[in-house]
């Protein structure tokens, strides 16, 4: 059967949500805490409202350079991810007293694969940590990992972030039970019809990449987007969306070269197949807020 959750959360959008005005200039209609989830034995959470076919591997591609602690445009192209620009322009980048194409040591890759550490020690690896104690103590319900380094994400007048964008999603907690891998991730700030399209492949290929590396079966990706929101100019697309009847979510499965990798870092875009699926058409130029 079609899945309508994603449809579902963009119908709750444009009926309730509170019209704002946010920090890009374009007024949004919000709605808090938005959650969906999608048990992976029923399909992998790639929308058919409109197809993003050509461009969810540059996602996984994304959150694999994150991983690795890519923090600049050259770092997340090398992972086929092309997408960064327009949040590393030299305004931006200069304004922070970062160089010319770096999102900063608080941006996701920073705190994935550096997370500062009290004088003395290593900085940390989160995901090799995570993998390690999921191994070790699959039990706990201390499985978290968290993008967000607050010394860094200081704004306002005369502050310097150490980051061109405020880290919106990659609050992740896993939970395994009896032998199966649950991820929740938590998402502060949701552009629906553009950014989670992308968001929730990443996360539930995650599910996929750490269910393999800790030889568990892959569960459900519950997905919390906690100001989830549509950008008034996003509305002809979003209702052109909502037109269109959901259908059945299709199959992503790690590739045999995938199946082999055993370090986290190891993982690429290239590693996931894609089958059956048949979205409704793509819809081009949807405008995204910078
Ligand atoms: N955004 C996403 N997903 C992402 C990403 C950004 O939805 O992966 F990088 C959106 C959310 C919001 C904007 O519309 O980008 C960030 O703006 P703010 O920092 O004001 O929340």
């Amino acid at each position: 059967t079609p899945d309508t959750q994603y449809a579902d959360v963009l119908r709750a959008i444009v009926t309730e949500g509170e019209r704002t005005a946010t920090r890009q200039g374009v007024e949004a209609l919000t709605l808090m805490q938005q959650t969906t989830r999608y048990p992976l034995r029923n399909g992998f959470p790639l929308i058919t409202e409109r197809s993003i076919g050509s461009f969810w591997p540059k996602a996984v591609g994304e959150l694999c350079a994150f991983i690795n602690g890519a923090t600049t445009i050259d770092e997340l192209a090398a992972f086929g991810c092309d997408w960064w620009d327009a949040w590393a322009t030299p305004a931006k980048t200069r304004k922070r007293g970062l160089p010319d194409g770096d999102l900063g040591p608080g941006s996701y890759g920073g705190a994935f694969h550096d997370f500062p550490a009290p004088p003395g020690r290593e900085p940390m690896d989160q995901f090799t940590h995570l993998v390690e104690q999921v191994r070790e103590l699959p039990e706990l319900r201390t499985h978290f990992v968290s993008p967000w380094i607050p010394q860094y994400q200081v704004r306002g007048e005369g502050k310097t972030p150490g980051t061109t964008i405020a880290p919106c999603h990659g609050w992740v907690h896993v939970r395994v039970l009896n032998g199966t891998l649950h991820l929740h991730m938590f998402q502060r700030s949701a552009d629906v019809p553009v950014g989670v399209p992308a968001n929730m492949v990443q996360y539930a290929a995650l599910t996929l990449m750490l269910a393999q590396l800790t030889g568990t079966r892959p569960g459900t990706f519950h997905h919390t987007m906690s100001d989830a929101h549509v950008y008034v100019d996003q509305l002809d697309a979003v209702h052109e969306m909502l037109a269109r009847e959901p259908r059945r979510l299709p199959t992503l499965t790690l590739t045999d070269e995938g199946r082999q990798v055993t370090d986290v870092h190891d993982f690429r875009g290239t590693h996931f197949e894609l089958a059956d699926y048949e979205p409704h058409p793509s819809i081009r130029g949807i405008p995204v807020a910078s």
